[in-house]
């Protein structure tokens, strides 16, 4: 099915819902190609960190030249990245970013390979660009000024829909008249949230993309748990491959330090005892448990305390206690849960992974157990589909999705 899913340069999430490259499914593709298919996953990094932006910024989508017509939202007529100066010649992409899986994967496929010596040169050509990226989130995106990355668009955190957005999605408040919405028949949120996805992109895009705009007008910044564990993960990574490649490490492992330390100060709620995302604009905690609360479970320096806190939160009955096939990507308890909306509910692969993988970071066997035996049921149930029923495990949305697969065989390696 992957290599169905492969176009030459990159693994599409699924042919015909998601025909394109996207940042965040190529790294997890790649954690499962490490191993069966070395080159492939080399090349595939390689054709995103080919498509980033002057600035560091790796953008979330790369579209797919031959594939531009199908009527894919959001295309490359919405964020017309061509022709700009910041902007990749060779291809046309999106000018926001996605979770910075990046380095985490580069690393972790170095770690895989047989073929140590390309493994090594495919680090060498890598790692300037894995920098460039982290340079870019700390110097552009580190609007809040104590070293996390702000998201400025839902889909940055890769949960588009999640129920953490409707706050400071609902103070969007685009013009009557500025954007015709798409009629493209999705199972994603319609209508007015996704004028107001529309509307931050065109905002942000009549500024010319400028940081200036992000920092001083842009309505939608928040701080997100998820995508800053991914950002400190990876930033841990770059320390690692800095050491295989004969450069500095240190200066990102002090980058590590100061994530870690914004993590716990600026997004753990002691009295709730969960973590949350943080609205820049209104400065306070978006107070929604969603799966993004547990993500930082992959924090290695998590203080103990916390870990455990978190650990009883993932097998309360707000999560994994009361769903049959575990774990909801909403506190189940929440009014804003829905069993089948998408991101506001169901039980998907990859962030099933990422705790799986934070569980093990902390030493907590049996959960990764739990999600281990959890993730094999749903895929041998339900098959390859991109997200599940949490409760009696039925697969919802598109068919032969690839990050359930790849992930699938990263979990059995
Ligand atoms: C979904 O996001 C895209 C927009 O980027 C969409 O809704 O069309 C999300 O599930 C995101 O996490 C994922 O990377 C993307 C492709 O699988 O689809």
């Amino acid at each position: 099915m992957l290599d169905a899913n492969w176009t030459g340069t990159a693994t599409t999430p699924s042919p015909g819902l998601y025909p394109h490259q996207w940042s965040w499914d190529s790294a997890f593709a790649c954690l499962g190609l490490a191993r069966c298919r070395p080159e492939r996953a080399e090349r595939e990094l390689a054709a995103l960190l080919e498509a980033q932006w002057a600035g560091g910024m790796i953008p979330h989508t790369v579209f797919n030249a031959d594939l531009v017509r199908k009527g894919y939202f959001p295309g490359p007529e919405l964020w017309l990245s061509r022709g700009r100066p910041e902007a990749p010649r060779s291809v046309e992409t999106s000018a926001i970013t996605q979770p910075p899986l990046h380095a985490f994967t580069a690393l972790r496929m170095h770690a895989a390979a047989s073929d140590g010596a390309r493994s090594r040169a495919f680090l060498c050509w890598a790692y300037p660009r894995l920098v460039a990226q982290h340079g870019y989130l700390a110097r552009v995106r580190d609007v809040g000024g104590e070293g996390l990355a702000a998201i400025c668009h839902p889909w940055e955190s890769g949960l588009d829909n999640g129920p953490a957005w409707d706050r400071p999605l609902a103070a969007v408040q685009p013009p009557p008249t500025s954007y015709a919405r798409p009629s493209v028949p999705r199972s994603q949120p319609a209508g007015v949230d996704h004028e107001r996805y529309a509307w931050l992109v065109t905002a942000y895009r009549d500024s010319g993309y400028a940081e200036g705009h992000l920092r001083d007008e842009h309505p939608f910044l928040v701080e997100d748990p998820l995508f800053n564990t991914v950002y400190l993960a990876s930033t841990h990574a770059l320390a690692e491959i800095a050491a295989l490649v004969g450069a500095d490490p240190a200066p990102h492992r002090e980058a590590a330090e100061r994530i870690h330390a914004a993590l716990v100060r600026r997004l753990w709620d002691d009295e709730q005892r969960c973590f949350y995302p943080r609205d820049l604009r209104s400065g306070r905690l978006i107070r929604v448990a969603t799966i993004a609360s547990l993500v930082p479970l992959l924090d290695p320096e998590l203080p103990v305390p916390i870990g455990r806190r978190l650990a009883d939160l993932l097998l309360s009955a707000r999560f994994a206690g009361a769903a049959g096939y575990p774990v909801p990507t909403c506190d189940l308890q929440a009014s804003a849960f829905d069993r089948s909306a998408y991101w506001r509910g169901p039980t998907w692969v990859n962030t099933n992974w990422l705790l799986w993988a934070g569980a093990r970071q902390q030493g907590m066997d049996s959960i990764a157990d739990l999600l281990y035996g959890g993730t094999l049921r749903l895929i041998r149930q339900s098959g390859f589909r991109e997200f599940f029923d949490p409760f009696d495990g039925s697969g919802r949305g598109s068919h032969d999705y690839s990050w359930t697969a790849a992930l699938l065989l990263d979990l059995m390696a």
